[in-house]
């Protein structure tokens, strides 16, 4: 597999503050920011600051700091965004990758969706 990653991506302008963004929440290894098209009431990408294209990419080059900080980001949005289960009715997680994933910008991002009855979707 070539992870070779293109360092002019969207979300590598956005972590660098060439393009602007609506941060939701920055961590030592992580950024979420609002979805430009948002599909839903909640709609927060969530990604590491590293250069890592997908998440098979991400669990096998980065460190155990950057796993742990990126998963509890993820989990912090949804605490933020009132869509826990604990406080709220739910959210979903998307990370798409590659061409059959249909990935739009080459570095990893889970997408968490809530704030309404998302439907039931596995394709
Ligand atoms: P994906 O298909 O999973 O790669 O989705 C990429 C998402 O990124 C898509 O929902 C739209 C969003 N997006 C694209 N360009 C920008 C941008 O410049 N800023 C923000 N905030 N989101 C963007």
């Amino acid at each position: 597999m070539d992870y070779a990653y293109d360092d002019q991506n969207i979300f590598a302008k956005i972590l660098r503050g060439e393009i602007p963004n609506t941060t939701v929440l920055e961590t030592s290894h992580s950024l979420a920011f609002r979805d430009l098209y948002p599909q839903a009431p909640v709609h927060v990408l969530v990604i590491p600051k590293g250069a890592y294209v997908s998440y098979d990419h991400f669990a096998a080059e980065a460190g155990d700091a950057e796993i742990v900080d990126y998963t509890r980001a993820i989990a912090e949005v949804c605490r933020m965004e009132g869509v826990t289960l604990s406080a709220g009715e739910g959210f979903r997680m998307i990370s798409n990758a590659g061409d059959h994933g249909v990935q739009e910008v080459p570095h990893l991002h889970v997408h968490i969706l809530g704030g309404r009855p998302l439907g039931r979707m596995l394709a």
